[in-house]
């Protein structure tokens, strides 16, 4: 058997059912290996296209699937999504292949140090040096993308070890499960919050699971703690029969206000929340001064498990009858298609089960209230604000989960970057509605340089942060990539558009003109 036999023998034995895949000469081993192994093979037409199909493929399974990418060039275009499934600690496992080992004097124009390119971005990278070690080295890729609480992991293949020969796949490695916690610190944590003080459950992870939140759910009634999420989790289930969990706000002086008062913060699968930028004279850290910080679960621990723990250890009642009242639903929006009234049509449509992948920036700042009391859903979140997660998330979670329908609440600056998913979703008919947000600017930064003093930007500062000339058709776009399109201009066009598309199979595009 080949080296690139062995290696997708070993991953499909390891569970991998998916492979992203943009390749080129010195991956067509693997490729041609792909059609002996049940692992579905779908063509990304921009690297940055499957390694943000990966990450919301592992949001939704949990498991990783793998990207096959080409060399050094290939691997940097998939850099900016596999940031954000970094930090929303997605397994993934990166193929990459290399020029032939008796090649790499030569420096032929390809060439790369693909292994530096690789490290800021994965917890594991290995080049593999010969064809007898390249299945196991697969099957450790495949255990450190998966141990807790999961990462990237890169492989870097020279042609001649997929080419070569190779003794047979590996045996899976089983991966390193999320640590417990200890009792000593359940009950230290129990004495904490017992004291009465003004405490938040500051959730993120596995904390954001149904399981999560129920025991949350329980400890905020016992004890009358806050909780609230981090500002872009990777996946939180949400929707009628879960508890209401907030969730902490962007800028810093609204979370200055969202925090006011707060004496003791605990940590619950999320590190200590800090600005998403340096705002001249306001702090990094956002808890306030004075406030107690506690650990309940870092983030390789089971954080599940941890809150069950604490909430039986202050008796707290059990889920069924400390579940919260649900919120009351929004009202059906009249008037002109504001930002809001976007978001709340969207919630009031969402059906039971909806997948949402929620990259629409300042349109989508009303829509967390608004789905609230939606049916059950997962959202998920830019994690690492590197724009253009959303169309390639939706997709990998589209694949994930074939039987929900993934709705993709997106920006349209941001879609620019990754459009190329679009056609992925034509060509492998995937259930995926994108309403495309089309305010036709960057207006987040127009946001933030008014924040920071400069209400009249010039024009060539304007005309950075303007889309509107020309001004995209987002009807066509979605047409020359084969996917049926809408416009929607109006509260009743929308309601229209999306209803006629939740009603039909495979992928749908809305442009919302705002
Ligand atoms: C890879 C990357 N490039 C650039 C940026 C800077 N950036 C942040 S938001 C944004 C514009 C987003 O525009 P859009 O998606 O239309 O949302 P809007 O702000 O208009 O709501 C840009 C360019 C970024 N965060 N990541």
């Amino acid at each position: 058997m080949t080296g690139a036999e062995a290696v997708l023998k070993t991953a499909s034995a390891a569970g991998v059912e998916v492979c992203f895949a943009n390749p080129g000469t010195t991956e067509m081993a693997l490729v041609n290996a792909l059609d002996g192994v049940p692992i579905r093979a779908v063509l990304g037409l921009f690297e940055g296209v499957c390694s943000g199909a990966a990450d919301g493929y592992a949001r939704m399974t949990g498991r990783p699937a793998l990207t096959l990418l080409h060399l050094g060039p290939g691997f940097a275009n998939a850099i900016a999504n596999l940031h954000n499934a970094r930090r929303a600690r997605s397994p993934v496992v990166n193929l990459v292949g290399d020029h032939a080992t008796w090649h790499r004097a030569s420096d032929a124009p390809l060439s790369s140090d693909i292994a530096s390119l690789a490290r800021p971005v994965s917890c594991w990278v290995r080049e593999t040096k010969a064809p007898a070690r390249v299945a196991l080295d697969a099957a450790e890729a495949i255990a450190a993308a998966q141990e807790a609480p999961g990462g990237v992991a890169t492989l870097i293949i020279p042609d001649d070890c997929q080419r070569g020969e190779a003794p047979g796949p590996a045996q899976s490695i089983p991966p390193v499960p999320p640590r417990p916690v200890g009792v000593d610190r359940i009950e230290h944590l129990a004495k904490q919050l017992r004291r009465g003080k003004n405490a938040a459950l500051y959730l993120g992870g596995r904390a954001l699971s149904e399981r999560g939140q129920r025991a949350a759910g329980r400890l905020a009634r016992a004890t009358g703690c806050r909780m609230f999420s981090e500002t872009f989790p990777a996946r939180f289930e949400r929707g009628a029969g879960l508890p209401k969990v907030d969730r902490l706000p962007y800028f810093p002086d609204w979370v200055a206000s969202f925090l006011e008062g707060l004496q003791m913060l605990v940590l619950a699968a999320a590190v200590e929340p800090v600005a998403f930028f340096g705002y001249p004279g306001m702090p990094s850290r956002l808890t306030p001064e004075g406030c107690e910080l506690l650990t309940l679960a870092a983030l390789e621990e089971d954080v599940e498990g941890a809150l069950e723990a604490l909430a039986d250890e202050i008796d707290a009642p059990p889920a069924e009858r400390a579940s919260a009242p649900l919120p009351p639903k929004p009202q059906m929006p009249e008037g002109k298609l504001t930002p809001d009234a976007v978001g709340t049509v969207l919630a009031l449509l969402q059906p039971e089960g909806a997948i949402i992948v929620d990259e629409s920036n300042t349109t989508g700042i009303g829509y967390f209230e608004a789905s609230a009391a939606a049916p059950r859903h997962s959202l998920l979140t830019l994690t690492g604000g590197s724009i253009g997660i959303g169309p390639p998330c939706a997709t990998g979670a589209a694949i994930a989960c074939p039987d929900r329908t993934v709705i993709n609440f997106q920006g349209d600056g941001s879609a620019f970057y990754t459009l190329q998913a679009l056609w992925t979703q034509a060509r492998e008919q995937l259930n995926v509605i994108t309403l495309i947000c089309a305010n036709r600017a960057y207006r987040i930064l127009q946001i933030e340089s008014a924040r920071a003093g400069v209400p009249e930007p010039g024009p060539k500062a304007l005309s950075l942060t303007e889309l509107s000339w020309p001004a995209p058709d987002w009807v066509q776009v979605a047409g020359g990539m084969g996917l049926p399109a809408q416009r929607a201009d109006s509260i009743e066009s929308l309601r229209g558009a999306l209803g006629r598309a939740l009603s039909a199979q495979g992928p749908h595009l809305i442009e919302v003109v705002l």
